[in-house]
């Protein structure tokens, strides 16, 4: 398959995309790449009025560091970590109110996302943003707080390319490394859901919307401790 835009680090090649537009990378892990690039302005403007309201911070890790990786969140339960461990909270602890809530917009392409995965019945009510900068990377992790391993993960990449990790269910398990550029969605469900993965970092190039900074969002459905 040709693209009529080829991405940019591909440009000085002068050669089309023949990245697959559609590529299931195992059972129930879906890639599309550039889904999202047709709504990245509108994308970007989202993020923007979100994290007005809740900006980017470094949150502390259960380790006694800091996450490499900003984060700040959306939806009516947002994921933090702290000192105190991991959790799914209704209020952001920064500012002690509710998160901003999550635009429709980013809604509906999340789950338009996962329809086309193949996950019909997704409404995620939690959005977790990362930043990525500089030597930003996040570690081999499961994502396990979400109450309901049913549903699936809808992640969505924004600007300069990140070098993924993708491993299995067992940590020390094979690594397979590959880019996710601007504009790609990834859909993580079934026996794929508890899978390790991770952020290596990033490409060296700039991207023309967001210079030397990644965005990655992800959309979660997540039932609320009792
Ligand atoms: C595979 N984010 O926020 S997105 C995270 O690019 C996270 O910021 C990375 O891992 C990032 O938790 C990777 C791709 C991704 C997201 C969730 C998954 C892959 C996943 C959940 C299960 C398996
Ligand atoms: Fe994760």
């Amino acid at each position: 398959m040709t693209h009529p835009h080829p991405p940019a680090q591909q440009m000085d090649l002068l050669l089309p995309d023949t990245r697959p537009a559609r590529e299931e990378l195992e059972t129930g892990a879906v890639l599309m790449r550039q889904f999202a690039t047709p709504h990245a302005a509108n994308l970007l403007q989202a993020l923007h009025e979100i994290t007005q309201q809740a900006p980017f911070h470094h949150m502390l890790t259960p380790g006694g560091g800091t996450m490499s990786a900003a984060m700040t969140c959306c939806g009516t339960l947002g994921w933090v970590s702290s000192p105190m461990g991991y959790a799914y909270t209704a209020l952001d602890p920064l500012s002690q109110r509710p998160w901003p809530a999550m635009p429709a917009s980013l809604f509906a392409l999340a789950q338009s996302a996962a329809l086309a995965a193949g996950y019909p019945n997704f409404a995620p009510n939690a959005c977790l943003l990362n930043r990525y900068q500089s030597h930003s990377h996040m570690g081999l992790h499961q994502d396990r707080d979400e109450g309901d391993i049913t549903q699936p993960i809808v992640s969505l990449s924004l600007g300069r390319t990140g070098l993924f990790m993708w491993g299995g269910p067992n940590r020390h398990g094979r690594v397979r490394t590959f880019a996710l550029e601007h504009g790609d969605v990834l859909v993580w469900g079934g026996p794929a859901r508890l899978h390790y993965h991770g952020i290596k970092g990033l490409a060296p190039n700039p991207h023309a919307l967001t210079g030397l900074t990644r965005y990655n969002m992800t959309f979660r459905h997540v039932v609320a401790p009792s």
